[in-house]
């Protein structure tokens, strides 16, 4: 059976050029610092980043615990969203390691915090309360349908984290997108953080690994925080190999998968039963919603699977679909077509 698999941009697999760059990388151990494709990832990410240095690590997880625990001291306190990642699906690593107290806000529809809200946050000095060191957002935002954060916004984060000597990490695993949705340079993105992660594993079609950015001292701390955390590698230039192909010729391509979002959402619009919302799709998510009573998006997705169209269930009566390469706007169509399918006939069984 044609399968078309949407449950998320990490099912890319690394294209012809990856693997023979792979195949063919010169490496060293890089725990030493000797690895030389790792060092000329780490160089040219930190250059894309406009930031000063920058290090290779397995995972945007990793990544963003890592900057936690570099930014942030045991029992201090650090805000993020209800809806973020490092929230939502990291295990709480933040506590559970870093000892780091979260204080959550709600996060709005667009991905951001409200700014008012934020700095009600900041804690005072006071011998009772926990000192806030960070405020953590993400972007693009993967809960709030992908949304890229705006750049006056991120500007305003900047102003707030200077008046309170907090610092600002961003969890760009999707910056590219932003950038790319923005039509500005990642750097620009990355310009008000302090730090910054990057996803190379997603829509850029690595097949693993993220990259940590931001001062020099920073990122010194940041190395022994990997090690600390078993994450240091040894000839790892065959994996980062893999990274500076998806830097140098994966980014531009992200249209594409913006532009199949957009088509997909709109195809979807027209299906009695379920919700899209594509007003909300400017980079490469699509949330549906499922309306019929009967149906949950456990049985949604597995009616879709049985036609060949993997969907990931992110909420009890919500999927969560993200277009990637290689699909095409033909996979596209296919999958609309599955959807229809499917609903025609879950509409029959609520009227019999
Ligand atoms: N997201 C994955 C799943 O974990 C949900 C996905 O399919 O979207 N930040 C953001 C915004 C992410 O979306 C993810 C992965 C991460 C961090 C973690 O990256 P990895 O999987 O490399 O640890």
């Amino acid at each position: 059976m044609r399968i078309v698999d949407l449950r998320s941009d990490t099912l890319t697999k690394p294209t012809p050029e990856m693997r023979k760059a792979m195949a063919e990388a010169e490496v060293g151990d890089d725990v030493f610092g000797e690895d030389p494709t790792v060092n000329r990832l780490e160089e040219m990410a930190a250059k894309r980043l406009g930031k000063t240095a920058s290090l290779f690590v397995p995972s945007g997880t990793m990544a963003n615990l890592i900057a936690v625990l570099v930014h942030c001291g045991r029992g201090d306190e650090m805000i993020l969203g209800d809806q973020s990642h490092t929230f939502c699906y990291e295990q709480g690593g933040s506590s559970a390691v870093a000892a780091v107290h979260p204080r959550i806000l709600r996060n709005r529809e667009d991905g951001t915090l409200d700014i008012e809200e934020i700095e009600a946050a900041i804690r005072p000095e006071n011998i009772h309360f926990p000192r806030t060191r960070l405020i953590v957002l993400e972007n693009t935002h993967n809960r709030c349908h992908g949304a890229a954060l705006g750049m006056g916004y991120l500007a305003q984060v900047r102003d707030l984290a200077d008046r309170y000597g907090v610092t600002f990490h961003m969890d760009g695993a999707r910056l590219f997108n932003a950038a790319t949705a923005l039509g500005v340079e990642a750097a620009q993105i990355a310009a008000p953080a302090d730090s910054v992660s990057i996803c190379l594993s997603k829509g850029l079609c690595a097949p693993v690994g993220s990259v940590l950015c931001g001062k020099t001292e920073f990122i010194q701390e940041a190395r022994r925080a990997r090690k600390l955390l078993g994450g240091g590698m040894r000839q790892a230039g065959i994996l980062a190999a893999a990274g500076i192909v998806a830097l140098t010729e994966m980014v531009d391509r992200l249209k594409e998968d913006h532009a199949n979002a957009s088509a997909l959402a709109v195809g979807l619009a027209e299906i009695e039963g379920i919700r899209t919302y594509p007003e909300r799709v400017t980079t490469n998510m699509v949330y549906i919603d499922v309306k019929l009573e009967h149906m949950t998006a456990i049985d949604f997705m597995e009616r879709l699977k049985g036609q060949g169209m993997l969907v990931l269930p992110t909420a009890p009566k919500r999927v969560r679909v993200v277009t990637h390469y290689p699909l095409t706007l033909e996979d596209i169509h296919h999958a609309v077509g599955i959807v229809q399918s499917v609903m025609k006939e879950a509409r029959s069984e609520a009227i019999s």
